[in-house]
């Protein structure tokens, strides 16, 4: 048989991947823009210090300076009208600005606007603002699932903010600023069970933020599946977005399994734990890579999932 990247997807079928961040996310979109901003000020602010992320670098801030330093100027009304505008998808000037962000001078606007909220420089959720039966239901289910999986709901909300008249995803328009570590990415990676060269260079690569020389890794035409998303094609794309969105992640891959199969292809599933810049060491995300590598030794795809449950990282079995 000859592989396509969809053919490809469907590698090790019974990884169980955290549907209860699409869901989530899902029950999230139908609240009113109200609820909305009520629940990520209390998700962020009462989920404790685990999930409080690190201050974005001085060179992120800056992308997003000009828009906070408008939203500092108006008047309380004016701020609470800008953030509903920007949850609500409303045609503003500053909702089309920031839908040009790239993910991360998304998060890192909202991260000022976080702090200035708590200082009093912008207006705060009105206090006595009661939230909906659905909405305060949404944040119970936030509570309870694991710190990677809330993080990643968090992510997701601010994703989607703001006006982009193209309606195509945002690509970042200004070059994106380094990444500072927090914690040092691990130098040498060991995998129970694997050895594979391709594999472990991917890891080494990405650790070191040299995307260059993860993308060398890849086929031609080869393909990159991030959590929840659908696969990214062709070696020009995954390095953009590698340089865009994988910048300072710390990679700990813990064990998994090869496979022979046929045409010369071989198949690996590996789960281990990631680290985002954002939450350091606070925060690890069970993870799994499969790959599907082709006779030459390329990976010709590969799905990074975000797990159900630490119990997953053990399911390494074949289907
Ligand atoms: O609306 O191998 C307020 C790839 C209230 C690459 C607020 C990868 C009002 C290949 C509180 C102010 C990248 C795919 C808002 C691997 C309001 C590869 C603020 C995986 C919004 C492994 C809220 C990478 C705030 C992964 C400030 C899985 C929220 C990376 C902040 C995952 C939330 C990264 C933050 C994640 C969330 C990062 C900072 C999940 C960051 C999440």
């Amino acid at each position: 048989m000859t592989y396509t990247i969809e053919s490809a997807q469907a590698i090790f079928p019974n990884t169980q991947i955290a549907s209860a961040v699409p869901d989530t996310t899902a029950a999230f979109n139908r609240l009113s823009v109200e609820d909305q901003l009520a629940l990520l000020w209390y998700a962020y602010t009462e989920l404790g210090r685990s999930i409080t992320p690190a201050a974005p670098g001085a060179a992120r801030l800056q992308l997003a300076e000009g828009i906070l330093n408008q939203i500092k100027q108006m008047p309380a009304a004016q701020q609470t009208q800008t953030m509903s505008d920007l949850a609500s998808r409303t045609d503003t000037p500053i909702s089309r600005s920031y839908a040009g962000f790239s993910v991360n001078t998304k998060l890192a606007f909202w991260y000022e606007l976080g702090e200035m909220m708590k200082k009093g420089f912008v207006a705060p959720i009105p206090p006595g603002y009661q939230m909906s039966d659905d909405a305060t239901a949404v944040l119970e289910t936030i509570k309870k699932i694991d710190p990677g999986q809330q993080i990643t709901v968090l992510r997701n909300t601010v994703l989607d903010m703001g006006f982009d008249p193209a309606l195509t995803p945002s690509s970042p328009k200004a070059p994106e600023p380094l990444f500072a570590r927090s914690t040092p990415a691990p130098t040498t990676v060991a995998v129970e069970g694997v050895t594979e060269p391709t594999v472990m260079s991917y890891f080494e690569a990405m650790n070191a933020d040299n995307f260059e020389a993860a993308v060398a890794l890849f086929a031609e035409n080869g393909a990159l599946q991030p959590p929840f998303q659908k696969p990214i094609v062709g070696r020009e794309a995954i390095a953009a977005y590698m340089r865009a969105e994988a910048q300072g992640l710390n990679m700990m891959p813990q064990q998994g399994i090869s496979e022979g199969i046929e045409d010369g292809y071989k198949q690996f599933k590996i789960t281990g734990k990631v680290q985002t810049p954002w939450f350091g060491a606070n925060v690890l995300m069970n993870m799994a890579w499969r790959f599907l590598l082709d006779r030459e030794g390329k990976i010709f795809f590969v799905a990074i999932d975000l797990l159900a449950s630490p119990k997953e990282l053990l399911n390494l079995t074949r289907k």
